[in-house]
């Protein structure tokens, strides 16, 4: 008679793997949950609405809204970590579940700084860091001020919640500072003003910490921006000096570690015509400069993101290709009438070599609904393609004129 075999099938428990809560239930949600599925983790989000691109994906969906703390509660619940799909949670919230025992990350002393502009233009100064002048704005009278000195047209900015160009104005005289000031502070808006830059170009620094201090830093990119948002990156920036690309990476490592950020940071950079490199923004959580590494790094940032929130070793950063180039896929101004299946279609026909992310949201004029990752040897075809490729998916069009009908 056979003995059973001494090797016992275990099933696999995925109560003994983690379940990292996220706060937010958009496209860095949706692609978070991506990265924890092939690390065998779950991903639970707090999402406002259950089409939202992440509560499309992940059968752990709260609902509800992140100013209401029953609401994180109630997400947190069994969770390893908490952390963001975005920097609007309030940080009273979030201090509150950590004294109940939740693993914040990144914890809000940190978070502040992403959160509020002001605060982190204070801290940057205070660190030495070099970012444009600027000032608090709690008048006209403090908005005319700061433009006698600095210059018309200067930046004006909400100081809390506003991304991709929303909360960011660019008055060019006083009659124009005046309208806005005013409307802005009538409904309770606090403001910024700061110095327009003349930039060569914008880069963009990314790095992931850990709590126990390990920090990774992918290579700097170069962000080309369109109407205030990002439309394409280039990995690694072209045309950067070594010892530049040094600096800025240093930079970012220093703020993660100085600040006590954990998980992914991108530090938002000016390159100024003279070669300085100046801090525009934080963001402290994945950022649209870091998709290139989904296809374009060995580790990509939503895989890294998890591996620092739950303090695992950090991944490599290292790129598998010359040059990635990632372009945005941006709604439409009208919405073409070829469906989105079908433009998946003629693209996947056309550009095999073309990795497509899809955010599963609704098509609004400028509204990041996915991107485009293309690999390659020479940066100029690279863009070239993935820009090609994200126009089409965007409009139905070729901008090259390609009609697939008659090729
Ligand atoms: N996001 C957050 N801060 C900046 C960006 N881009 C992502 C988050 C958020 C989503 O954009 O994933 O949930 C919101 O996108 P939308 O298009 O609905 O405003």
């Amino acid at each position: 008679m056979t003995i059973l075999s001494s090797v016992s099938a275990r099933s696999f428990d995925s109560a003994a793997m983690p379940t990292v809560t996220m706060i937010g239930g958009g496209q860095l949600a949706r692609m978070t949950h991506q990265a924890a599925i092939a690390l065998g983790q779950r991903l639970r989000v707090l999402a406002e609405r259950p089409d939202d691109p992440a509560a499309q994906v992940t059968p752990e969906v709260v609902l509800g809204h992140h100013d209401d703390l029953a609401a994180l509660r109630k997400a947190a619940v069994g969770s390893y970590a908490l952390t963001f799909d975005h920097e609007h949670v309030p940080t009273e919230h979030l201090e509150a579940l950590i004294a109940e025992g939740v693993n914040v990350q990144p914890p809000p002393h940190a978070l502040i700084f992403a959160q509020d502009k002001l605060r982190m233009r204070h801290k940057l100064a205070e660190l030495g860091v070099p970012i444009p002048a600027y000032t608090e704005v709690t008048s006209v009278a403090d908005a005319a001020a700061f433009a006698d000195a600095n210059g018309w047209p200067f930046v004006l900015k909400a100081v809390r919640g506003g991304y991709d160009g929303r909360g960011v104005w660019m008055p060019a005289d006083l009659a124009e500072a005046t309208a806005i000031v005013e409307d802005q502070l009538a409904h309770g808006v606090s403001l910024m003003a700061e110095a327009k830059v003349e930039l060569k170009r914008e880069l963009s620094a990314m790095v992931a910490r850990s709590p126990f201090g390990q920090a990774a830093a992918w290579p700097v990119v170069e962000t080309v921006q369109r109407n205030g948002q990002c439309a394409v990156v280039i990995a690694p920036a072209q045309d950067l000096a070594q010892a530049k690309a040094t600096e800025a990476e240093a930079l970012a490592l220093r703020l993660a570690s100085e600040l006590g950020v954990t998980g992914a940071m991108a530090v938002e950079l000016f390159e100024t015509h003279s070669g300085e490199l100046l801090v525009n923004e934080l963001a402290m959580r994945p950022h649209n400069s870091g998709h290139w590494g989904m296809d374009g790094a060995c580790t990509g940032q939503f895989e890294q993101h998890l591996r620092a929130v739950l303090d695992y070793p950090l991944g490599s950063t290292k790129p598998l290709a010359p040059v990635t180039v990632m372009a945005n896929i941006l709604g439409a101004a009208e919405v073409p009438e070829m469906s989105m299946d079908e433009r998946l279609h003629h693209l996947s026909a056309r550009i095999p070599d073309a990795k497509v992310h899809l955010y599963g949201k609704g098509e609004r004029p400028d509204r990041k609904i996915g991107h485009i990752n293309i690999l390659g040897d020479d940066p100029a075809e690279t863009r070239e393609k993935a820009e090609r490729a994200a126009h089409w998916m965007s409009h139905a069009v070729w901008t090259d004129g390609w009609d697939h009908h008659h090729d």
